[in-house]
């Protein structure tokens, strides 16, 4: 049997094993030691996995997660269980209680306050896919479509901090890549809190060479607790610039995976709206604008990469990392473009198809790359699932296949890992992960 073969003769059990264990009856957790709880953009790629074992949980699972959408329209990044002891995670339910005031967050449902990249309606539309008329009959896009809609509204209406057109994240966890090197310099102007004053439970499960350090933790908590302590208020400081304005946030970012991610769910929510009756073309218009605006504030020609921006301090964040390919999801992205971001890829920061068979989360040649560490340097498997799915879009179908093959292949050789070493394709992090499950399920069916 080829290497192929085999790789795809394991990862349906695999994966199917992982998923199983890892669903609570209303939504999958992303690991049972590390991750008890649900994650949002977790559940997005879990449910993309779970539709090809059974439709009805792909629905349960976004369905789940959409039950705690706040009224304001965010869907918030983690939805606690209650069957879970609350020191088995950091930061726990109680720690995103505001003291005062009413935050709109619905009764009955603890969940965090910040939020994650919106692969929601590119997730509820794939679920569709699954089995049309079984959706049709269930009314899955019906009741799906009003709270994506207003998903989607909070993200450009309140989000938009920096003034340009584009989401901007407030804390390092919400576009998903907590210690990415491009929240290194936003997040040197944040005073960490004492570590004496908060309980990691993560090191009890991941090596501490694999996670965040203790800094970081200190910077995530400041941050968290000032968005908490504000209300998770959005905006109404614009009119103040500089670094010290009053309630602002001291770590603002426009970040192109978020972006991208909004982009190609906002043309699936007008393929939703189509199929539910109602006017797609404010989704199409809305993607459109995103898409202008990405490319006006965020893509850096010398670069051959779209970059981060720090709306803070001001200017483009000089670091590579993965999020800057993610844009390869815009469907409307200019061929010049398109051209440039494969020659990145697969040039000298990146290595894809020439010195790595999975995309490395940061720059092979970057100051601080780590193989190893997170979002430093490792290889996820969601980032090259959405890259998989780029290339393709774009026809770069030999370099999608390979992608595709390799990934297959590390998946089931690395246990499911959460990330690997991109160069010796190692498993790092924890095992029987769910989204590397789900999503090795979606490229081998
Ligand atoms: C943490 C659950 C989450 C992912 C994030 C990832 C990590 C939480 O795990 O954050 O405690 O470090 O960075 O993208 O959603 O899988």
């Amino acid at each position: 049997m080829t290497s192929a073969r085999r790789a795809l003769a394991q990862v349906v059990p695999g994966a199917r094993r992982v998923l199983d264990e890892n669903w609570t009856g209303s939504s999958t957790v992303p690991s049972r030691g590390l991750y008890p709880h649900q994650w949002s953009w977790d559940s997005a790629f879990i449910a993309i996995g779970s539709r090809h074992l059974s439709v009805r949980r792909a629905q349960r699972e976004l369905e789940t997660l959409l039950t705690a959408q706040w009224d304001d329209g965010r869907i918030p990044h983690i939805v606690y269980n209650p069957a879970v002891p609350p020191g088995a995670y950091f930061p726990g339910p109680d720690f995103w209680r505001p003291s005062t005031g009413n935050t709109g967050a619905p009764p009955g449902v603890a969940t965090s306050g910040i939020i994650q990249p919106p692969v929601h309606a590119l997730a509820c539309l794939l679920v569709h896919h699954a089995d049309p008329r079984a959706s049709v009959r269930s009314g899955f896009l019906a009741r799906t479509y009003p709270r994506l809609a207003a998903w989607h509204r909070y993200l450009t209406d309140r989000r938009d901090l920096g003034g340009g057109g584009l989401v901007a994240v407030v804390h390092p966890w919400e576009p998903g890549m907590d210690n990415s090197p491009c929240w290194d310099a936003p997040l040197a102007r944040v005073e960490p809190v004492p570590p004496e004053t908060f309980q990691r439970a993560d090191l009890d499960h991941g090596a501490a060479t694999d996670r965040p350090t203790n800094l970081d933790y200190g910077r995530y908590v400041r941050l968290a607790a000032d968005y908490r302590d504000g209300g998770y208020r959005d905006g109404g400081y614009e009119d103040r610039p500089g670094a010290d304005r009053p309630g602002a946030p001291a770590f603002v970012v426009e970040d192109p995976g978020v972006n991208a991610l909004l982009i190609a769910s906002e043309h699936a929510l007008a393929e939703i709206a189509q199929s539910v009756g109602a006017d797609p073309r404010p989704h199409h218009a809305g993607a459109a604008r995103l898409t202008a605006a990405l490319l006006d504030r965020l893509w850096d020609p010398a670069a051959g990469l779209f970059l981060c921006r720090d709306v803070v301090g001001g200017g483009l964040i000089p670091e590579l990392s993965a999020a800057g390919l993610l844009p390869l999801l815009v469907p409307e992205l200019p061929r010049a473009t398109v051209d440039a971001l494969l020659r990145t890829a697969a040039g000298e920061h990146f290595g894809l198809g020439t010195s790595v068979r999975l995309v490395p989360s940061y720059d092979l040649r970057g100051r601080v790359f780590d193989p190893s560490r997170y979002w430093r340097g490792p290889a996820w498997f969601n980032v090259n699932w959405l890259l998989e799915r780029g290339l393709r879009l774009h026809g770069a179908v030999p370099e999608a296949d390979a992608l595709r093959a390799a990934a297959l292949e590390v998946a089931a050789a690395s246990g499911f890992a959460e990330y690997v070493d991109p160069y010796t394709e190692e498993a790092r992090g924890t095992r029987d992960f769910s989204w590397t499950a789900a999503l090795a399920l979606d490229l081998a069916v």
